[in-house]
């Protein structure tokens, strides 16, 4: 969206997304425009906690809590 627009961009996506697609973080260098890309650390896909998933299994099986810290991640893509 960002490249189609060529506008100031913010970026909100949840700990899992952001892990899942980490590398994608690669493309940010190459944006002719600021982004802000906000991640909400809240330990898991709570998306599927509003799915009929069964409560005993949710946790492990559909939230994956990964106790992730971002905080070295942009410096690691050599991202401010
Ligand atoms: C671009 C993209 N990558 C991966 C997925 C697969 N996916 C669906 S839900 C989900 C996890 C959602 O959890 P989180 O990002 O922590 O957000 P929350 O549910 O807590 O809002 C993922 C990785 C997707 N739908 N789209």
């Amino acid at each position: 969206m960002q490249r189609a627009t060529a506008k100031p961009t913010l970026v909100l996506v949840g700990d899992l997304s952001a892990l899942y697609d980490i590398n994608a973080l690669v493309l940010l260098r190459q944006s002719s425009t600021s982004i802000v890309l906000l991640v909400v650390n809240n330990n898991g896909g709570q998306i599927f906690s509003l799915l009929p998933t069964p409560e005993a299994e949710r946790q492990n099986l559909y939230c994956m809590p990964q106790d992730m810290d971002f905080s070295h991640v942009a410096a690691m893509f050599r991202l401010n």
